[in-house]
């Protein structure tokens, strides 16, 4: 199954002179000590060398042009000498691939400070023929820039996942512990093979249950499944677990009681699992229970768990996704104004996860404001890999590049230069933590992720969780040899689709800053007529302001000032209507229908020619794919021009509905080369989708 086996395809290479040359590197793997990973890692090398250059192995008896494997101090003394100075060099889980030559005799050496470091080393290798990179004299120094490289998953104990687009959840709970679904083990595998090193089994808004014995004994028999493949399971703690299933009358974090149960509670989870990770904790969001319920604080919840957890080495991951329903002036602004305070309070083992945006994952959104705005605490970033507002596993999006967009956005915390990926890997101010976490996509879809595309966005996520200055681009590029083809006939245009994928979808659903305008609770087509929520920052109109007057939210100085939460630098580029990137003109800006754009085009004309340009990228997107029958499965062929015939029409259903919406406020009618729509907008008004998943 193709679909099934992601970017570890391991193609067999067809060119005799391709798979000659790279035999001519490698004729054995020696393996110099044995463990679990380090087995695995032997294995995975043999597997991967024998599938894409056939089973020509172990004809040679040569000691020459063989592959070593093995950490650092199973090397022998000759190797040692040769890689020491390289091996100061690499950090935790990070390895080395070198070539050594000595009198003619060639090894390959993988070698590693621990195991995990030596199998992410294979992984890295087989990669370079996986995208026909030559591996005839490597020097290869490379660490992950970020210590937790997590995914997040938001799977229910009954099976369902919030927000999930690729079927059920992958834990099977009811056969946990005895039976370990294969799918486990690839699903470990998978994840090693980017590097990611940890996964937090269960939904942000939390089940209390999963602090229960019996599930306790489920969580450590994945635990175990994971171990040797070097990930750590998490889980989400329900800040009011010790009433639920405790039996306690309270959770306040100050109580002795409460404080008495989670000592218990993590010294039952860690005779379980000894290298149990720690918690993630939504509190006070959206309905979850938290210290305030107790008139206590975030530093104070999180510090209590932090202490329960801290003589075992586990962490807390507190969120900042917040928002009150009583401060709701502009709710861009809460987390920061909430968290920023309690800067340089937190305990050494809790880190703050933000999301990338300070409203919600939206298709696009600037930086959150609190990147470089807590010096003394580690902030973790949170990504959605899941596509809630993008088209589900419907639309084809390659997320990297909006992970990129932001990662190297500019916050000016310490002057020029200091990005958020340098935030989040701890560079700027020396945090010994540091961590990126992504919200899964996978699910028990054959594909995993629903749609064959999805896939890179897992992908994408893990490559740039350990190193976040990679570029989307050569992301794109070998994720695509490696799933596909290395076919330069495909993989260029391909590219360029990907590439381009997102910045088509946010044309067709939310171009120059618009945001949350999608329909109530799925999130899936468009609704920006919605204002009958009960909470005014739920609704769609709250976001666009869209009047007589024109379009935006004004979170300049006359408005909401949310532009002064960023550095003075980026606030007063996006303050001055002048100055702030088209991009997030309508997400700073309240302006009128007839205000210039950079082009010369009017507002409403620059706006309905972006939902049209989105349509059309669509259009070309789905003639790029019909080109490349020749070089793709006839499956994945199929399904990617079902789901991009799909995206078509959903792109259309977007630009009609709402440039309808919005032209009976600009009382304009649509420029030139602006499709009409086809339906009026009470039609696009009157579609209910009842059974949208994963809600
Ligand atoms: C929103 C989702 C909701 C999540 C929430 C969160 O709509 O399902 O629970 O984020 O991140 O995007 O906590």
């Amino acid at each position: 199954q193709k679909d099934y086996k992601l970017w570890l395809q391991y193609t067999p290479i067809t060119n005799p002179e391709t798979v000659a040359n790279y035999w001519e590197n490698v004729q054995n793997v020696i393996s110099t000590e044995n463990s679990e990973t380090l087995n695995i890692a032997r294995s995975e090398l043999k597997e991967g060398l024998k599938s894409m250059l056939g089973d020509h192995f172990d004809i040679s008896k040569k000691a020459d042009n063989i592959i070593v494997l093995g950490s650092f101090k199973s090397l022998n003394e000759k190797m040692k000498n040769q890689l020491k100075y390289d091996f100061d060099k690499i950090k935790k889980d990070g390895f080395i691939i070198k070539t050594l030559i000595e009198k003619d005799l060639k090894t390959t050496v993988i070698t590693a400070k621990n195991d995990i470091g030596v199998l992410y080393g294979v992984f890295n290798f087989l990669r370079l023929i996986q995208t026909n990179k030559s591996i005839e004299k490597l020097n290869i120094i490379d660490s992950p820039k970020t210590d937790i490289r997590i995914l997040n998953h938001w799977d229910n104990l009954d099976g369902t996942v919030e927000r999930g687009y690729a079927g059920s959840s992958i834990w099977n709970w009811q056969k946990l512990p005895e039976f370990i679904d294969q799918r486990y083990i690839d699903y470990a595998r998978a994840n090693a093979s980017i590097g990611i090193n940890g996964t937090v089994l269960n939904n942000v808004n939390a089940n209390a249950l999963i602090l229960t014995p019996h599930y306790i004994e489920k969580v450590a028999a994945l635990a175990d499944t994971f171990r040797s493949y070097g990930i750590k399971v998490y889980l989400t703690a329900r800040f009011s677990a010790p009433i639920e299933i405790g039996g306690l009358k309270t959770a306040d974090p100050s109580n002795p009681e409460v404080i008495k149960w989670w000592k218990e509670k993590a010294n039952e989870l860690y005779k379980a699992i000894p290298d149990f990770g720690g918690f993630v904790v939504k509190a006070n969001s959206e309905g979850q229970p938290g210290p305030q319920n107790y008139g206590k604080n975030h530093v104070d919840g999180a510090n209590m768990l932090a202490d329960v957890l801290a003589p075992h080495g586990g962490i807390v991951m507190w969120r900042a996704f917040v928002y009150s329903e009583h401060d709701a002036n502009d709710r861009a602004k809460q987390a920061y104004s909430e968290f920023v305070p309690y800067d340089g309070k937190f305990k050494e083992n809790v880190l703050v996860q933000v999301k990338n945006g300070p409203i919600d994952f939206q298709p696009r959104e600037p930086f959150h404001p609190m990147f470089g705005a807590m010096t003394k605490t580690p902030l973790m970033i949170e990504f959605q890999i899941t596509q809630e507002y993008l088209g589900f596993s419907t639309h084809l999006v390659f997320l990297p590049k909006l992970y990129e967009e932001v990662l190297q956005s500019d916050t000016f915390s310490e002057g020029k230069g200091a990005t958020v990926a340098k935030i989040v890997s701890g560079k700027i101010n020396d945090h010994v933590l540091s961590g990126m976490a992504g919200v899964a996509n996978i699910g028990s879809d054959l594909n995993w992720c629903g749609h064959p595309f999805a896939q890179a966005n897992w992908y994408g996520f893990g490559r740039l969780a350990w190193n976040p200055d990679l570029s989307a681009d050569s992301i794109a590029n070998e994720w695509l040899r490696m799933t596909f083809s290395n076919e330069e006939n495909f993989v260029k245009p391909i590219q360029k689709l990907m590439l381009q994928s997102r910045e088509t979808v946010v044309n067709y659903m939310t171009p120059l800053g618009l945001h949350h305008i999608m329909a109530t609770n799925h999130h899936y087509g468009p609704g920006p007529w919605v204002s009958n929520l009960s909470r005014p920052e739920w609704n769609p109109t709250y976001y666009h302001k869209a009047d007589a007057n024109g379009i935006g939210f004004d979170r300049s100085d006359t408005g909401s000032r949310a532009t002064a939460q960023y550095f003075p630098e980026i606030a007063k580029q996006f303050n001055d209507i002048k100055k702030c990137p088209e991009t997030y003109l309508l997400w700073f800006h309240h302006l009128p229908w007839d205000y210039e754009l950079k082009n010369g085009k009017t507002l409403w004309n620059g706006l309905a020619l972006q939902y049209q340009q989105g349509v059309n990228e669509v259009h070309d997107m789905q003639a790029t794919w019909n080109r490349m029958q020749a070089y793709v499965d006839e499956t994945r062929f199929k399904e990617v021009q079902m789901l991009l015939k799909i995206q078509y029409e959903e792109a259309k259903w977007w630009r009609d509905a709402c440039l309808l919406y919005f032209q009976q406020f600009s009382k304009k009618t649509l420029p030139d080369g602006v499709e009409k729509a086809a339906h009026n907008l009470n039609y696009y008004q009157s579609l209910q989708f009842p059974f949208a998943p994963g809600i």
